[in-house]
């Protein structure tokens, strides 16, 4: 731990999550609701972590679902007992604090509101409460990933309208990662910053104050066996990077792909890279351009993966684009609306999305030409 991850000179000894969101209210960053559903959020992954933990102990690897009959969720993908359970876990957890107008998860079809029997806050949670879950089975890093906006007008008439915000709007984005250490990475829009479960104490403890991505990168995560499913300058692309310092790039690369987002991004945030998910037309997906059916175009869903994702690294000085646009500029109309992502070192998201501009520009001459 470096002096730049130590609590201010005042305060001495580790800084928890609780003293670290106590000193961003008195800064004037946080309110006491959004301090509260941060806490909350916490407190639900430390008992995700739990879970996960237990592994083949817990009885709870595997599918979820009956004998034969697998539990399929709305993105079409058969869900793993520990799909189920983290979503139990954080909507029991943020049921009853009074914070929250509503929850939208990737495991449900629709928007849960808070219960009658409870009050209703003004802030709207989204998450995907176990991503990179095909992972678990294999004792492979997971995460939850989750991401805070502000209810739009009554909180009694919350529905899908209501979490259809830009990504600009979030007022807090985080990821816990259950991985050798258990971290939550958070931003409420001043930084982003680390902090490691202290198994012992039950507390998360800072220990990476602003996260920085570096500008430039050598390392790329992608998973190349699409590669014949993507469209031309995605190809190109990927191309020059294989080329290394015999190629246009003149420097060699280095790949890594977990494919488990929260792990693939922890490790962007720590030492930089570039994390793709194009584009493909494996999964029947529309084209970008298509905008036929936005829950088809990428295999990444924008709301509670790119979104938060794409807060986290931008505090953290890096990018991310959907290959033509900044992701948080994006005006969502479905919820579970999917993209291509490039997010990262912004150096090299600005490479990769100049390829795609520079690609329908030429399609463009090309089209007013014919
Ligand atoms: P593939 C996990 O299912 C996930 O949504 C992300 O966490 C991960 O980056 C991606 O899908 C992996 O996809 O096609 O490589 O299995």
């Amino acid at each position: 731990m470096t002096n730049a991850d130590l609590p201010p000179a005042h305060s001495s000894g580790p800084c928890s999550l609780t003293r670290f969101l106590i000193e961003e209210k008195r800064q004037g960053r946080i309110n006491p609701d959004l301090r509260l559903l941060i806490e909350v959020v916490a407190r639900a992954c430390k008992t995700i972590a739990v879970h996960v933990g237990k592994g083949a102990l817990g009885g709870v690897l595997g599918d979820a679902g009956t004998g034969n009959a697998a539990s399929i969720n709305v993105q079409g993908e058969a869900q793993k007992k520990l799909d189920v359970i983290a979503n139990d876990v954080l909507l029991e957890a943020n049921a009853w604090g009074g914070h929250l107008a509503a929850c939208a998860s990737e495991e449900m079809d629709e928007p849960f509101p808070i219960p009658d029997a409870y009050p209703r806050g003004n802030y709207l949670l989204l998450f995907d409460p176990l991503d990179g879950s095909s992972n678990i089975d294999v004792n492979v890093s997971v995460g939850t990933i989750f991401s805070v906006l502000v209810c739009p007008g009554d909180a009694q008439q919350v529905d899908t309208q209501s979490f259809l915000q830009p990504g600009t709007a979030q007022v807090a984005a985080g990821y816990c990662i259950y991985g050798p250490s258990t971290m939550l990475v958070l931003t409420i829009g001043h930084g982003t910053h680390a902090f490691t479960l202290d198994r012992e104490q039950g507390s998360f403890v800072l220990t990476q104050r602003d996260m920085r991505v570096p500008e430039h990168t050598r390392e790329f995560a992608i998973n190349m066996s699409n590669q014949r499913h993507w469209e031309a300058p995605m190809q190109a692309y990927v191309q020059d990077l294989l080329a290394g310092s015999t190629g246009p790039r003149g420097k060699d690369f280095n790949m890594r792909w977990i494919a488990s987002m929260v792990a693939d991004v922890h490790r962007i945030l720590t030492r930089g890279g570039i994390f793709i998910y194009p584009w493909d037309r494996k999964l029947g997906h529309a084209r970008p351009d298509d905008n036929v059916d936005p829950t088809k175009a990428g295999k990444l869903r924008l709301m509670y993966e790119a979104n938060p994702m794409s807060m986290l690294v931008e505090q953290a000085g890096g990018a991310a684009t959907n290959g033509r646009e900044r992701i948080l500029d994006i005006v969502p109309t479905h919820l579970h609306q999917r993209l291509p992502v490039f997010l990262g070192s912004k150096a090299e998201v600005a490479e990769v999305t100049g390829c795609h501009r520079a690609h329908d520009a030429a399609m463009a001459t090309q089209a007013a030409q014919a």
